[in-house]
């Protein structure tokens, strides 16, 4: 191999502004699985899934992450260690929740900045607690289980860790912020859904609390993006609909990024449903424009996907090739940011 070639199957060099005749070059080589030149300016490293992928095993080997249980505060400890080897400048946001039922959660949000000292900054996030309740389970008997959240939880956290990986040694023009959110899954269960009006806020404690008191006070980003529900084999991701009402410039430059990688058979242009999801409370009480990555399916029981909400939540529902479609299109992103 000549100099050329090592650093070409190093870096992945793309840009996401390019022509259409470059396009075509990044297709044709996506193809070949080689790395791609468009604008020899930009540097993008290669999201590697099967680091991502072991990232998601690694949290749903702790047990499911239910705040106030110890698979949660370890697996907790767990992520600020890794966040923190990877050059990250890491705070917590401990707060104790009471949820919609009483339940008193020790959550804690997980804030890690790169370059902090920079002024232009993109924010990432994720939940990475996991739901109490199979609620959606097909069998009765494990409505009050927790599940392991392999997908629903595990996938964005594994994404952003695999991100955060390379951020330890290829510095994008903007700052970065990763911020995994708790407590995002405690929300009413199936069972009291005659009450969701009055609990309609029962969702998304964590962000709901950080839009509110950001780890910087008047924190602010060019635009946000949330990963949910990332990893399950042949994913669809349409536009969600806080996401186009409050960031469309945003939607579409990502995922016109994403067809521009070949990815297009996962970001779909398509519109979907309308989610209430972590990203709906950054955008309307921070007001920060923040998109969701989210996987619906709109066949099956909740609209989510077989798996979503019941005890089949676990590795076997981890697809490495979507993890990659959302994990390359973020980091190609990000490190195409003047
Ligand atoms: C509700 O089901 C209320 N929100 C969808 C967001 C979600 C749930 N993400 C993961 N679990
Ligand atoms: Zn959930």
């Amino acid at each position: 191999m000549n100099r050329l070639q090592i650093l070409l199957s190093l870096m992945l060099l793309v840009a996401c502004g390019a022509s259409t005749g470059k396009e075509q070059v990044a297709k044709a080589e996506k193809v070949q699985e080689k790395p791609v030149v468009v604008e020899p300016d930009v540097v993008v490293p290669i999201f590697d899934a099967d680091s991502a992928y072991s990232f998601i095993e690694a949290q749903v080997n702790f047990g499911p992450r239910v705040p106030s249980t110890v698979s949660h505060r370890r697996c907790g400890d767990y992520l600020v260690s890794k966040l923190e080897s990877y050059g990250a400048t890491v705070v917590t946001q401990d707060v104790d929740f009471k949820a919609y039922n009483g339940d008193i959660l020790n959550a804690r949000n997980i804030i890690a900045q790169f370059q902090p000292e920079k002024q232009q900054r993109v924010m990432l996030c994720a939940h990475w607690d996991t739901r109490p309740w199979a609620d959606s389970d097909p069998d009765k008997a494990n409505h009050y289980k927790p599940l392991p959240g392999a997908n629903d939880g595990g996938s964005g956290v594994g994404v952003l860790l695999e991100i955060a990986r390379h951020l330890a040694t290829v510095n994008p023009n903007v700052g970065v912020d990763i911020i995994l959110f708790d407590a995002e899954d405690y929300g009413l269960h199936e069972n009291d859904s005659h009450l969701w009006k009055k609990h309609r806020h029962s969702w998304a404690l964590g962000s709901q609390y950080w839009s509110i008191n950001p780890h910087v006070p008047g924190y602010t980003a060019r635009f946000g993006i949330l990963l949910d529900i990332v990893g399950a084999p042949d994913s669809r991701f349409m536009y969600e609909g806080y996401s186009t009402r409050f960031a469309e410039e945003h939607v579409h430059k990502v995922w016109q990024c994403a067809g521009k990688l070949g990815y297009d058979n996962y970001f779909v242009n398509e519109e979907g449903g309308v989610i209430t999801d972590d990203h709906y409370y950054v955008n309307s009480i921070l007001g920060l424009p923040c998109i969701d990555i989210i996987n619906c399916d709109p066949e099956s029981p909740n609209g989510f996907g077989p798996y979503h909400h019941t005890m089949k939540d676990d590795m076997e529902w981890i697809d490495r090739n979507t993890l990659k479609a959302v994990g390359q299109t973020v980091m190609t992103v990000i490190y195409n940011e003047k």
